[in-house]
């Protein structure tokens, strides 16, 4: 806004100086000692043609034109009477004049402003002046070029209140030129501060305005460039709604997102907990004897050897028994499989009953052989053990749903206090008494205590 203001000024500049120049010109005693003629040629061409400017003229100190720029031989006319030749006339100093806007006055078909320069003779006594015309009009033109939005109003006016060019104008179409604007308190601060900016509402049609103001470089004139708030804040509004609704866009988008996030961490967990389920059930298949629901030989095997570390780490008595149904085959044979079957599970259950501290663990060895680990248990104690076993496996109450007499079972308990070697060397030992069980004539319990399993419980 500011910038648009400005090259306006620079223009209206231009004009002065070039007024001035001529000036400069004429006073110098080479060409005052010209044949008229001769000056005014090479006067007029200096001056060079801008179509916003009029005629050039030169005027003696009567008022009388005595050249001019357009039509070569001056018009037998006096401008006498005209401000312009009359301001320079009776003051001192005045530098480039510029006259309140004519209408058509000096005859050019539009509103004008005469622009003068005083010239002196060679004595520095009053010898008439330069003039031109500048035509509104072309300001005007100028002016339409300035975007001051839809409800923005650009004004050049002189220092003492006149408007010379309104754009858009507010008095149909015309310059609004020779109108008085209201020198109230903006007027006054305006002339004071030269250059600046304020917010105020214009008078002539009560729209708010921004307005940066300029005087022009050396000049009695004031240029005004005026943005509506309204159109302002209109563009602000359109880039605010804008911002809204793209925040608006941005927060449902990270809400989507956010609730399918959820829903795929939910999805996820189920996931994982029916995976959990299932990894549960697998490793509880992968130890549990499905029959009997004691732990298998993976099982067993994994149990008795970290039984066996535990026991050599804490010095105790370890004890494992091992339990044979006797001629269970015939049973099968004679009763078939799933009367068997029933047995074994008889078995398992009453090993369940036998056993009584949460260490113990029974466990199916293979077929249909069973094994219980016994941490922490001496001979004498895991002699106990499998009475409890065998006295809970004659008084089942199953039997009954069996189809024959069940089949007895055989015991080998072996003890053993671990020092160094590996467990195996207790399970064959097991074997070897169920074996002597069994060779001693079946249904009954045998034992072997290898190095300190016949101590006390440690
Ligand atoms: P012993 O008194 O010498 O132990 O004779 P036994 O017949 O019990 O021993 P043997 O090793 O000859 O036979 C074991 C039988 O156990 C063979 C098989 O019929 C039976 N058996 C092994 N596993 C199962 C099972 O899962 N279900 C059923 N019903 N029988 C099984
Ligand atoms: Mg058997
Ligand atoms: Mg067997």
């Amino acid at each position: 806004m500011r910038s648009k203001g400005t090259s306006i000024a620079r223009n209206i500049e231009v004009y002065g100086s070039a007024l001035q120049r001529l000036t400069d010109v004429l006073a110098s005693p080479e060409v005052a000692g010209l044949a008229p003629e001769l000056r005014n040629k090479l006067v007029f061409s200096l001056a060079g043609r801008s179509p916003d400017l009029g005629p050039i003229r030169i005027v003696d100190a009567l008022g009388n034109v005595v050249a001019d720029s357009e039509s070569g031989r001056p018009r037998e006319e006096t401008v006498a009477d005209h401000d312009y030749f009359l301001a320079q006339r009776d003051q001192q100093g005045l530098g480039l004049y510029i006259s309140a806007p004519v209408k058509d006055r000096l005859g050019y078909g539009a509103d004008s402003v005469a622009l003068s320069r005083k010239l002196l003779d060679g004595n520095g006594a009053f010898a008439g002046i330069v003039s031109a015309v500048l035509r509104l009009g072309y300001l005007r033109t100028l002016f339409q070029h300035v975007d001051v939005g839809p409800h923005g109003v650009i004004t050049l006016f002189s220092t003492d209140g006149t408007i010379l060019v309104r754009e858009p104008s507010l008095s149909n179409g015309t310059t609004d030129a020779g109108v008085r604007i209201n020198t109230g308190w903006n007027f006054q601060r305006m002339l004071k501060e030269k250059t600046g900016s304020f917010v105020g509402r214009y008078t002539p049609d009560g729209v708010n305005r921004m307005r940066a103001f300029r005087q022009i470089d050396g000049l009695p004139l004031m240029i005004v460039v005026g943005l509506a708030l309204d159109d302002i804040y209109a563009e602000w509004w359109q880039r605010a709604t804008w911002s809204i609704v793209i925040t608006a866009l941005v927060c449902a988008g990270i809400i989507i997102l956010a609730w399918r996030f959820k829903r795929e961490l939910k999805r996820r967990e189920l996931a994982e907990s029916d995976l959990a389920e299932l990894a549960k059930e697998l490793s509880g298949m992968a130890v549990t004897d499905p029959l009997t629901g004691l732990g298998n030989r993976r099982h067993f095997d994994s149990l008795i050897q970290r039984e066996w570390r535990r026991a050599a780490r804490a010095k105790s008595v370890l004890s494992l028994l091992m339990i044979d149904i006797d001629h269970f085959k015939d049973f099968n044979d004679r009763y078939g499989h799933p009367q068997g079957d029933e047995v074994l599970r008889i078995l398992a259950k009453s090993i369940g009953a036998g056993i009584r501290r949460p260490g113990d663990s029974g466990a199916r060895y293979g077929g249909e052989e069973f094994a219980v680990i016994l941490p922490d248990t001496d001979l004498r104690g895991a002699l106990t053990v499998a009475d409890n076993i065998r006295a809970a496996y004659m008084n089942r109450e199953e039997p009954r749903a069996l189809a024959g007499e069940p089949p007895t079972i055989s015991i080998g308990v072996s003890s053993v206090r671990p020092a160094g070697g590996g467990e195996t060397a207790l399970v064959r030992s097991a074997d070897q008494a169920l074996y002597a069980a069994k060779e001693n004539g079946r249904n009954r319990t045998e034992t072997i205590a290898l190095n300190g399993g016949r101590g006390a419980t440690a």
